[in-house]
């Protein structure tokens, strides 16, 4: 299952809105397949992973055990049910990690398997499963996307430094760490006021990864009132740059979950993630702190309205990079 997980890895960030899954086929203790799902609309995980073993040689597929991150499905959407491709292939059992969140799937497959003689096991690295689904988990349950919000903050906690200065809080590699969150995002949201300030590129550009489509640049203006010559209008990907105009927050959220944006990274400015976190609507945060103070003249990194109570944040992870310090967590609502 570990070697599944590295295999679904491989697709994270390129599957929406299908989840990322990793599959492995075992015959006798040896791997005889393994595959992942690359992109929606391909094949799933398991029929890479059939295929591979296939290849290699057909004759030791029957009796053999697949394993697989997810609940296999067992409906035809895009592609056909996993189930029936397992059953033809005369795998004898089926241990997999996470329920299929999916309404459509969650828990048929068990049933469906057992009924046709093949033995199952199911919630094996289960946690490591259901993080690896995180995001489709939560858009495919309640039709709005994952949220990851990123700030770039002072000590003090400011995002800007006094006027004069120059732009920058985060070190060069706090900030490249930063734009590689966006490889794993369908979409990046911003609001006017950061375009009007910063100008940004907001694409992904220091990535290896030569698969994946730029997300969409959404970007929360109530007067549309932005330099048209923006790189976010003019440069290559301007196609992919959406205003959404007067939406409160949710409702932009649920807009994008209607349009098949399963993750969303937030990346400023203040007035937007005041918003998203006053919404209870974060899932992830991302902060990078850098050893500077910029006192009262800066912006401090969420702002809009008080928020009624404070956020904890559970699954703290802190990580040094060089003289600044990043740090994830889980927001937790009530
Ligand atoms: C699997 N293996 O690798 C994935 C699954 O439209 P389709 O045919 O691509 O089906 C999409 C649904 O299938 C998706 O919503 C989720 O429930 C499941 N994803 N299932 O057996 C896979 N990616
Ligand atoms: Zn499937």
């Amino acid at each position: 299952m570990h070697l599944a997980l590295d295999q679904a890895k491989r697709g994270v960030g390129l599957t929406s809105p299908n989840p990322p899954v990793g599959s492995v086929i075992v015959n006798h203790g040896k791997i005889i397949g393994q595959g992942y799902h690359h992109k929606a609309g391909s094949p799933h995980a398991e029929i890479e992973a059939l295929r591979d073993a296939q290849t290699y040689n057909p004759k030791l597929l029957p009796g053999s055990t697949i394993y697989v991150t997810l609940e296999p499905c067992c409906t035809q959407g895009r592609t056909g049910p996993c189930t029936e491709a397992i059953k033809a292939a005369g795998i004898k059992r089926v241990v997999w990690g996470a329920l299929d969140p999916n309404p459509r799937h969650a828990g048929r497959a068990q049933e469906i398997l057992t009924s046709a003689g093949i033995s199952v096991s199911t919630g094996v690295l289960d946690a490591e499963c259901r993080e690896m689904i995180r995001p489709f988990s939560k858009w495919i349950t309640t039709g709005l996307p994952y949220v990851i919000a990123k700030v770039g903050q002072s000590l003090d906690g400011r995002i800007t430094r006094p006027p004069g200065e120059g732009q920058w809080i985060t070190s060069e590699s706090a900030r490249s760490h930063g734009r590689r969150l966006r490889a794993r995002v369908d979409a990046i949201i911003v609001g006017a006021g950061t375009i009007r300030a910063d100008n940004p590129q907001l694409t992904l550009r220091d990535s290896k990864s030569t698969l994946k489509e730029q997300p969409y640049r959404v970007i929360l203006s109530r007067s549309c009132n932005m330099p048209e010559t923006s790189h976010v209008f003019t440069d290559e990907h301007k196609n992919r740059t959406w205003v959404l105009r007067d939406l409160a927050f949710l409702d932009a959220l649920k807009e994008l979950g209607q349009r098949g944006i399963v993750s969303v990274l937030i990346e400023g400015g203040a007035d937007v993630l005041g918003q998203a976190f006053a919404a209870q609507a974060v899932d992830e945060i991302v902060w990078y702190i850098a050893p500077r103070i910029s006192g009262s003249a800066g912006l401090s990194s969420i702002g809009g309205a008080p928020l009624a109570s404070s956020v904890e944040i559970a699954d703290v992870k802190v990580m040094p990079l060089g003289d600044n310090v990043c740090i994830t967590g889980h927001p937790v609502w009530p």
